[in-house]
């Protein structure tokens, strides 16, 4: 596994012994003694391209030959190798961000950054020498892509109270003053989405929610917020699932002995078996890896004209509902009962090719396993309810909702009820805001019918407590770890995060993503395919998929006992508010999850029953700390 082969410099070390001619010829350098050797800093990269992303930018860079020689025994190195870049090192501030990059490598991805904050991006070539001049300062400033204009608010009516007037206006619109508003989406219990006769600004917003609010028949109104995916690109890679076999895997006990990362038997709990896991995200695309576990979904994703948008560069404002490329492939514009996934690539920033996300953390949940090929999954037994609720522009939170409450077997106006009920939801997106009633009512409602939610932390490196959905209740907030057991650079932090699992790091090699299903198509699906992706997304998917695994053994479980099982804490768990990088595993004193240390039912259960008293006496499941058990 060439890729994993860094070349991790030693950038302040020997630095005041160096000579004069080599400072003079390379913006740093390392070698002590450069008459052994002929001095060569290697040349800058050149057509430098900083790019925006959502939370993150995009870096590109091209430089000369990467061939370098491989006998450092040999003084008289051939001379035109000898300037070839090491690594290339980005850098980015503020925050004093390092990426060190292999020297195969043309691209980097930075993530865990501030959306609307300008940050500053330098990028050097490294040899053995020095570092190359450096190219830079270029400004960027990471975006979601939306520019805070609102066009539809969610409004919850007081019990009783009809949502349309009789001249057709949504009930509450003669309250408002500067737009006509119109009821759409009936997502029960008096739970409305009302749209805007004209977009408005945040603060204008804000001014129609405090009238709305003084009406009596209302019982509160809010922005329709925006929510994106919680992960972050990259090309694939060579098959490796370090995230469940591996040292820091959460099947880490099942490795092999020294090294290796082949198991030695199979997860505990059940397989996933009768749990159906709904995955409320950008869609699904066939997969020869996942094909009997997948039922029929739903596509929640609207269609407004005012959220029409730019999607590429000179091009035309087209809708908010990716369908439009092909209805007759995708479903019709807005709701539709197909939830194929029509691809999220945007040409204009966040630039990116389609993600093919939904699929990607359906993979991890439910990946057939033992079928000879691909991946695993790590419930491979659950069944997917695919639901599309996330656009190429993003997703509106009361979209989500509706996703939630159908996918516990809520009743959503206008839609069928769903035929399979989900036991686990995941959530892999997360937007800066507070919880909004809009989630946190659904969330609310689901949790009722009985579905356990597993939300994403985020991955903008800050305090979970700003992010939504991982900042309502009732959910189980997934922060990331790399493969050394660590937080990665971009996993939100804080109290809010209740468990940590693998969500991978592509700066620290590209193998170190999490390999699952994907598509090869850039813009449209193309032929199936694997992908190393990274972030808050792909943790959320390894718990909800360990969670139906423990439901699958004992269906049950209760959210509460899940949590325990988990060594989730209800109430949370004392953590710094600072990111965390001092503490062994660097996880804020939360749990990293171990599917294998979690309890699975005690075998050989014996009752000895008298007249006044119960004895018991059961035998453990091995590798497992039970701290309690319930007679019933
Ligand atoms: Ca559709
Ligand atoms: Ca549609
Ligand atoms: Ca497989």
């Amino acid at each position: 596994m060439t890729a994993t082969l860094f070349s991790f410099l030693p950038l302040s070390v020997n630095r005041a012994s160096a000579l004069a001619d080599v400072s003079e010829r390379c913006s740093e350098n390392f070698v002590t003694d450069a008459t052994q050797l002929a001095v060569d800093c290697p040349s800058a990269p050149t057509n430098v391209q900083v790019l925006p992303a959502d939370q993150g930018i995009e870096v590109s860079w091209d430089a000369t030959s990467i061939e370098t020689s491989v006998d450092d025994t040999i003084a008289n190195t051939v001379a035109q190798d000898v300037n070839a870049p090491k690594s290339f090192r980005v850098t980015l501030s503020p925050g004093d961000i390092v990426v060190n990059v292999a020297p195969t490598s043309r691209t980097a991805s930075v993530a865990g950054l501030m959306n609307g904050k300008d940050y500053e991006v330098t990028v050097v070539a490294i040899n053995e020498f020095g570092a190359s001049e450096i190219v830079g300062p270029l400004s960027v400033t990471p975006t979601s892509g939306h520019e805070g204009v609102v066009g539809q608010l969610v409004v919850q009516y007081e019990v009783g109270v009809d949502a349309t007037s009789g001249d057709g206006t949504a009930t509450g619109s003669e309250s408002v003053d500067s737009v006509e508003l119109t009821s759409s989406a009936d997502l029960g219990e008096g739970l409305h989405t009302v749209e805007l006769s004209e977009s408005v600004t945040e603060a204008e917003a804000q001014v129609i929610i405090d009238e709305l609010e003084a009406d009596p028949r209302i019982a509160w109104a809010e922005v329709d917020d925006i929510l994106a995916t919680a992960d972050v690109a990259d090309p694939d890679y060579a098959t490796r699932q370090w995230n469940l076999w591996g040292e820091f895997g959460i099947a880490r006990s099942l490795r092999a002995p020294a090294s290796s990362t082949v198991p030695t038997g199979s997860l505990p709990g059940g397989d996933g078996q009768g749990v159906t896991v709904a995955v409320i995200d950008t869609g699904i695309t066939p997969h020869a890896d996942m094909t009997q576990q997948v039922l029929q979904g739903y596509d929640f994703v609207s269609d407004r004209p005012e959220l029409a948008a730019v999607r590429e560069v000179e091009g035309d404002r087209v809708g908010f509902d990716g369908d439009y490329v092909d209805p007759e492939t995708f479903g019709s514009l807005g709701w539709d009962a197909n939830p194929a996934d029509p691809g999220d690539w945007r040409g204009v920033a966040p630039v990116r090719p389609s993600s093919w996300h939904g699929t990607h953390v359906a993979g991890i949940i439910g990946a057939q396993t033992n079928n000879g090929i691909g991946i695993a999954g790590v419930a491979s037994g659950a069944q997917i309810l695919p639901i599309r609720a996330l656009s190429w522009n993003g997703g509106l939170s009361s979209d989500v909702a509706a996703a939630i409450i159908w996918a516990a077997g809520g009743h959503i106006a206008g839609v069928d009820d769903n035929q399979n009920p989900a036991r686990m939801i995941n959530l892999s997106m997360a937007s800066r805001a507070q919880c909004s009633a809009t989630l946190q009512t659904a969330i609310n409602t689901a949790t009722e019918l009985g579905s356990v939610v597993v939300v994403a932390a985020g991955n903008a490196n800050s305090d979970v407590r700003d992010y939504s959905p991982a900042n309502c209740e009732q959910v189980i907030s997934v922060g990331a770890t790399d493969a050394t057991g660590g937080r990665t650079i971009y996993s939100n932090f804080g109290d809010g995060v209740d468990v940590y699992a693998p969500g991978g790091d592509l700066n620290a090699s590209g193998d170190l993503g999490i390999y699952s299903l994907s598509n090869a198509g850039a813009r449209e699906p193309g032929a199936e395919a694997y992908a190393y992706r990274q972030g808050t997304s792909m943790a959320a998917a390894h718990i909800s998929g360990l969670l139906a695994r423990l439901i699958s053994a004992q269906p049950s479980l209760t959210e509460s006992e899940l949590r325990s099982a988990l060594n989730v804490n209800d109430t949370g768990t004392v953590s710094p508010t600072e990111p965390c990088v001092v503490d062994a595993q660097k996880t804020c004193e939360s749990s990293v999850v171990e599917i294998a240390a979690a309890p699975s039912s005690p075998t050989g259960l014996v009752l000895n029953a008298d007249v006044r008293a119960v004895a018991m006496k059961w035998t453990p499941s091995a590798d497992t700390t039970v701290t309690g058990l319930r007679v019933q």
